[in-house]
């Protein structure tokens, strides 16, 4: 028979805070490629990997720690979460609380997030709210609705969704026998820098790896407060997903730097989105712009002379494409890409794709 992923929480429920009390809320998140990237490899000489999450059940990392947060939720007995987000939160939240038969409650930029995820969180059935300030306005108010009212905060500031994403981690290893020697990853809230230390972490705890990869992290150019080391009172990126002000997990993201002598840095939107056709159009995995900074960063870093020849590289890309496609249809010079029109005719047709002459049967 079939083998079926059973979840994050079922595959790794020995490496998790859950018990028989818990129930175990999944859509069959996790188990997602990591896909060799051979055009980075040769861009970069070292030896480049993808970890896809847009291959998640609505498309992002968001399920993994959705999925424990919602279980543990349920488990104490809630009937409502809240979130603010960016857009992915949102979408998770809402099609894990709906999976559940609990209400989701979900804040988000007003304007500021992708048509896609604005689509999963409304089909899903939150009450979605579009709040008239940036995602910082609405964690804001989404931690004091959780501190005075019935309603159970589910962002990244709660423990458990850190401890779900840590099980990319342990897949990653899995697959290359050992922890890799960089890791590179896009950073808003930096919950996800945090929890993909903590995993391998605690590989290392457990003797599993020989090493502690190098956590490379990368904001937006316009919203990189860890990067210029204060609050960004109006971040602006085209990167929707990461453009965040005031980072919720800061200082454990500060810490996990350190400890893995890592390095954050600030990405131009250009260089985002020619990252982003890089991807797309060499190696084959669609993903919206704030994944795409993960290859932005490796090809800067690779650039500076910074990673060595050889180097086992692992990128996190967050995001599916498909939920904010349009930076797909814009080319380089940023005009729009318009597809070719042609009639019915096999010869017209066979003379544009420029197949030469039909050859006899
Ligand atoms: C595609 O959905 O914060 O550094 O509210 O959607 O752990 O915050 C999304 C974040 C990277 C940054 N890539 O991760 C939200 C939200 C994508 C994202 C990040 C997000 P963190």
């Amino acid at each position: 028979m079939a083998h079926q992923w059973r979840g994050v929480l079922r595959e790794y429920a020995d490496r998790l805070d859950i018990s028989e009390a818990t129930p175990i809320v999944t859509l069959g998140e996790g188990g997602t490629p990591l896909i060799p990237a051979d055009a980075l490899s040769r861009r970069t000489g070292a030896r480049v990997w993808v970890k896809f999450e847009g291959m998640n059940p609505t498309g992002s990392f968001k399920d993994r720690g959705m999925t424990m947060a919602v279980s543990k939720a349920v488990e104490h007995g809630a009937k409502a979460i809240i979130c603010a987000s960016t857009g992915n939160t949102s979408a998770s939240a809402a099609a894990y609380a709906t999976h559940a038969g609990i209400t989701a409650a979900v804040l988000v930029p007003e304007g500021k997030i992708a048509m896609g995820k604005l689509a999963q969180a409304i089909a899903h059935g939150a009450e979605l709210l579009q709040v008239q300030g940036n995602f910082d306005d609405c964690l804001d108010i989404a931690r004091d609705l959780a501190a005075n009212y019935p309603v159970h905060l589910v962002n990244s500031v709660n423990n458990d969704r850190i401890e779900g994403q840590k099980t990319a981690a342990f897949e990653v290893v899995e697959v290359l026998e050992d922890a890799p020697d960089f890791h590179f990853i896009p950073v808003g809230n930096a919950g996800n820098y945090t929890a993909y230390h903590r995993g391998y972490n605690e590989e290392l705890e457990r003797g599993i790896t020989t090493k502690m990869p190098r956590m490379f992290g990368f904001q937006a150019a316009g919203s990189a407060p860890i990067v210029v080391g204060h609050v960004v009172k109006d971040p602006d990126t085209i990167a929707s997903a990461i453009r965040i002000g005031n980072p919720a997990s800061w200082e454990l993201a500060i810490a996990a730097r350190e400890h893995s002598n890592g390095y954050f840095g600030a990405i131009s939107d250009e260089k985002i989105l020619e990252a982003h056709r890089i991807l797309s159009s060499e190696v084959g995995v669609f993903v919206e712009p704030a994944s795409a900074i993960s290859v932005a960063g490796l090809l800067e870093r690779a650039e500076a002379g910074e990673i060595p020849k050889g180097a086992t590289v692992v990128l996190t890309v967050t995001g599916h494409g498909l939920k904010d496609p349009q930076w797909a249809l814009r080319a380089a010079d940023g005009s729009d890409v318009k597809p070719t029109v042609v009639s019915t005719d096999i010869g017209e047709i066979a003379g544009v794709l420029g197949l030469g002459t039909a050859v006899e049967a």
